[in-house]
């Protein structure tokens, strides 16, 4: 079955000021139906049609750079939208909250670490938290790759993702990607990561 553009879980507008309207609106209907249709055509007729992006994913060196590519910015908008709402950004609670104390001391040094990952990643890509053999980590990975990737430099499940593209800021912020971070943690959905933390582990 050919995969599809997931919907909205909120609307275009419901991230304001945060991130802006127009810029959801080319985000998710523009640059995620394109790598949703590029997928499709690349692996039109061959087994991947068969498999879950997280599948194709994992054994992407099988695959051409249209797989990669496109799969990958399948897999990682899908993953992004989630993890963003509207009223939410404070702080994480119950299991999470342990796990990030655990790995980094504290939220502040979490939010640090993928700040960085975000604002030293040169050109497109994306920042992490991932969870890696039972533990939270932050990486980054270029252009649409991502860390369940097998040939991801850091590798693991992604429970957190942060699009480091200038398409997801340019609109509102333009050259300023450490703007757009900061502003990133007043839309995170730490129950959407809570949740996608107890699927990892
Ligand atoms: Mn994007």
């Amino acid at each position: 079955m050919a995969f599809e553009l997931p919907t909205l879980p909120y609307a275009h507008n419901a991230l304001e000021p945060h991130i802006d309207t127009k810029t959801m609106e080319i985000h998710h209907g523009k640059h995620h139906q394109a790598y949703v249709t590029n997928l499709n055509n690349a692996i039109a007729g061959s087994d991947a049609e068969k498999l879950s992006i997280e599948d194709i994913c994992k054994n992407i060196s099988k695959y051409p750079a249209p797989v990669r590519n496109n799969g990958g910015g399948h897999f990682n908008h899908s993953l992004f939208w989630k993890v963003m709402a509207p009223n939410a950004g404070g702080n994480p609670t119950g299991d999470l909250a342990a796990a990030i104390d655990s790995a980094f001391g504290s939220l502040d040094t979490l939010k640090t670490q993928l700040n960085t990952a975000g604002t030293t990643r040169f050109g497109s890509g994306w920042a992490w938290l991932i969870v890696q053999n039972g533990k939270l980590a932050v990486c980054s990975t270029p252009n649409q790759d991502n860390p369940l990737m097998d040939i991801a430099e850091v590798k693991g499940t992604p429970i957190l993702g942060i699009d480091v593209w200038e398409h997801a800021y340019y609109l509102h912020y333009q050259n300023r990607r450490p703007d757009y971070l900061a502003a990133f943690w007043n839309v995170v959905n730490w129950n959407q990561v809570a949740e996608n933390l107890k699927n990892a582990k």
